[in-house]
């Protein structure tokens, strides 16, 4: 028996001198000190040693065992060393060179209008109220005082999914809902911004979806001066304090009376060039107070509280601030066109 844990331990220290890798270090720890490795079999055979030689055959045993252990140690340490130092050499990072920048998105050019439009609202005290894109006949065209064959309501016109639901031609739809909720009780001031589709040819000032604000005041006593007084604040704080407005007489179902509203050529001062078309004035929203039919179809009183209301298409506002020549720039997603607008 101690012959064969000699033979045992010299097999072993050789094969583990010339040991590749870690598996095959795995490989002999198996062989040799394993469950069913050889050391065990060997020590099968105490059994049959007598008492005396037994403890001193266990002794060589471990003897055996320690030193092929200690070997074991020695060799993984030094692949594991061998390993970790492959690593370092080859995933060596320099940390001086410049990092990768990661893009970030951004908001787009007409989210940053309205939400610019919807603040300087906000400071008025008004209340944002949005709803629903596809809109009923009812609410879109009905309780706006859009009787069934007004030309608006042409199939032509509009997007229709059924006889009797829509793409929302304008916001205006949003105040009827308001209005209804609010059961006749005033005041009302709010701001409508949101999506609306009109069948169109898309070309550079059209586009069959484009983006509106629409505003809405109902109280006792409102009078066309404070929607004047209003639209000049909101002319001033959007093109400059030193613009003007001016209202000219103009037809909307929804208000009487109806005035379309200029402000002073942002490119000319009002002195007259290419822009303005020489008359120094540039259409920037439709207005009016509120048709006396429009109120009572929502439930106000017509004799009690009167209103105004004002309706700009954000991409036109967007276009003559920032002088874009194409409506189509805000659909096309042109990182080039969208970049210039926010700025770090
Ligand atoms: C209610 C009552 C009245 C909203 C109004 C306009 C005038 C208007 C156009 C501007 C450019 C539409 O986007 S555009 O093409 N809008 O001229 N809109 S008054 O009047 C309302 C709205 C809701 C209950």
């Amino acid at each position: 028996m101690q012959e064969k844990l000699v033979e045992l331990k010299e097999a072993a220290l050789a094969s583990l001198s010339d040991v590749k890798d870690l598996a095959e270090l795995n490989d002999l720890r198996v062989k040799y000190l394993g469950k069913r490795g050889a050391l065990t079999e060997i020590m099968k055979g105490m059994g049959k040693l007598s008492p005396e030689e037994r403890p001193v055959m266990g002794q060589q045993a471990n003897e055996v065992r320690a030193v092929i252990e200690s070997l074991l140690k020695e060799k993984t340490e030094a692949f594991e060393q061998a390993i970790l130092q492959e690593k370092l050499e080859s995933q060596r990072i320099d940390v001086t060179l410049p990092g990768r920048v990661v893009a970030r998105g951004a908001k787009h050019p007409l989210t940053l209008i309205v939400e610019q439009i919807e603040d300087l609202f906000i400071g008025l005290g008004f209340e944002i109220a949005e709803g629903p894109e596809v809109e009923t006949d009812y609410y879109n065209f009905e309780a706006l005082n859009l009787p069934k064959d007004h030309p608006a309501r042409d199939m032509q016109d509009s997007f229709y999914i059924t006889e009797d639901i829509l793409m929302r031609t304008h916001t205006s739809p949003n105040q009827a809902r308001v209005m209804e909720a609010k059961q006749g009780e005033a005041p009302v001031k709010i701001l409508c911004p949101g999506r609306v589709y009109r069948r169109d040819d898309d070309d550079a000032t059209h586009s069959h979806v484009f983006t509106q604000i629409e505003g809405l005041v109902i109280d006792e006593n409102i009078r066309m001066s404070d929607l004047k007084g209003i639209l000049l604040f909101f002319a001033q704080e959007m093109f400059g304090s030193d613009v003007e407005i001016r209202l000219r007489p103009s037809f909307f179902p929804f208000t009487e009376p109806s005035a379309e509203v200029d402000v002073t050529c942002a490119v000319c001062h009002g002195t007259g060039c290419r822009v303005c078309k020489d008359t120094g004035w540039l259409e920037i929203l439709g207005s009016g107070m509120v048709h006396p039919k429009v109120l009572e179809m929502s439930g106000y009183d017509s004799e009690k509280y009167t209103g105004f209301a004002f309706g700009m298409g954000v991409e036109r506002i967007a276009m003559l601030k920032y002088g874009i020549e194409d409506i189509r720039h805000f659909y096309n997603n042109d990182l080039r066109f969208l970049k210039q607008f926010n700025r770090r």
